[in-house]
């Protein structure tokens, strides 16, 4: 029987650690969310990638890798990022474009890296980030290293090539790869299923001989109980494994995308199994009253609202700074 939801009632170590990713969870929610309001009001300029519906995942992931684990993200970045522990006003910075962004306020929304936090990156190219993440491994193991490498991978993205070369290399070569991929069933306009043979993503990656683990990506208990398992396998030297988790993303493909391609009243069906209800449901069960809810629920609103308006008065990169941090500055037109 659950413990009465009363005020001063001791809460168990587990209710206090979903209780923290549940936290996280709604942080990432409300910068998705002025992610894209800022994107309306003109202060964002390119395109903004939501995870809505998608938080349970990374927040999970993220919350079993130590702080020198290292994760690869992709065009959907900003959920793996907060989870992994970058700062939510460095990144609005980065959104923005400003002095103090995480990239210097020059690589926005998909390319926002924080290596303090083991974040390398996320990647605009899709599956691009499979291998980066498997070098990555690569040179952990190299080292002699006892990090753990994930790398968030789409349903998508999974028909592409670096999908297969990477997963044969980490498991040729026994890397500590977590990879998670984070099947939504859409790849833009596109349902995936319309689009992939066999058995999908989970099938593909067993035939390598990489040990899988199918998840509800919305039920955050369940992602974290398989993340702690996997993460623990690689930790003692078990190789490369593979997370898939099923889950729905409750915006179009890019924030102001209104998914018009989806059948009538998916959207809506939807909303009643995301994780963040699914988990206030449990957690109130557990004894957490309603008002340490909602002071979760206003703590995160407040934190982004700052994020905004920190963002907001930051100044743009000087232009001499254009070339900065640029690798290949070797062309015509680029000054050495
Ligand atoms: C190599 C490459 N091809 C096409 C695109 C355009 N594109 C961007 S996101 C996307 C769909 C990705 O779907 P999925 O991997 O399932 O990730 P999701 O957006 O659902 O999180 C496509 C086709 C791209 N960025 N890179
Ligand atoms: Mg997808």
């Amino acid at each position: 029987m659950p413990p009465a939801a009363t005020a001063g009632t001791e809460r168990s170590n587990q209710t206090e650690r979903i209780f923290g990713m549940f936290k996280t969870m709604l942080l990432i929610r409300a910068f998705d969310e002025a992610a894209h309001q800022m994107l309306v009001e003109g202060l964002v300029h390119g395109s903004v990638h939501q995870s809505i519906g998608q938080e349970a995942i990374a927040v999970a992931v993220c919350g079993n890798m130590r702080r020198d684990d290292l994760i690869q993200s992709n065009h959907r970045g900003h959920a793996h990022a907060i989870a992994k522990g970058a700062n939510p006003t460095a990144m609005m910075k980065e959104l923005f474009g400003r002095v103090g962004g995480t990239n210097g306020g020059k690589g926005g929304s998909m390319h926002i890296a924080d290596f303090s936090v083991g974040m390398l990156g996320a990647n605009g190219i899709l599956a691009d980030g499979m291998s980066l993440a498997a070098g990555a491994a690569q040179a952990v193991t190299l080292k002699g290293e006892d990090k753990v490498v994930g790398v968030f991978v789409g349903d998508g993205s999974t028909n592409r090539g670096p999908f297969y070369e990477s997963l044969n290399w980490a498991k040729v070569f026994h890397l500590p790869l977590l990879v998670v991929c984070e099947d939504n069933g859409y790849a833009s306009t596109t349902a995936t299923s319309s689009v992939t043979s066999g058995g999908g993503p989970a099938v593909r990656a067993a035939s390598f001989d990489i040990p899988v683990v199918s998840v509800d990506g919305n039920d955050l208990r369940a992602v974290d109980a398989a993340a702690a398992e996997l993460i623990e396998r690689i930790r003692n030297g078990g190789g490369p494994q593979f997370l898939h988790a099923a889950t729905y993303r409750l915006t179009g493909h890019v924030s102001k995308d209104q998914g018009m391609y989806r059948p009538a009243g998916e959207f809506e069906q939807r909303w009643d199994h995301e994780p963040v209800r699914r988990c206030e449901a449990w957690l109130a069960e557990q004894g957490v009253s309603p008002g340490d809810i909602e002071a979760a629920h206003s703590a995160a609103q407040a934190a982004i609202a700052t994020s905004v308006a920190e963002a907001k008065l930051a100044p743009f990169p000087a232009p001499s700074l254009a070339y900065a941090d640029v690798q290949d500055v070797g062309g015509p037109s680029c000054p050495k």
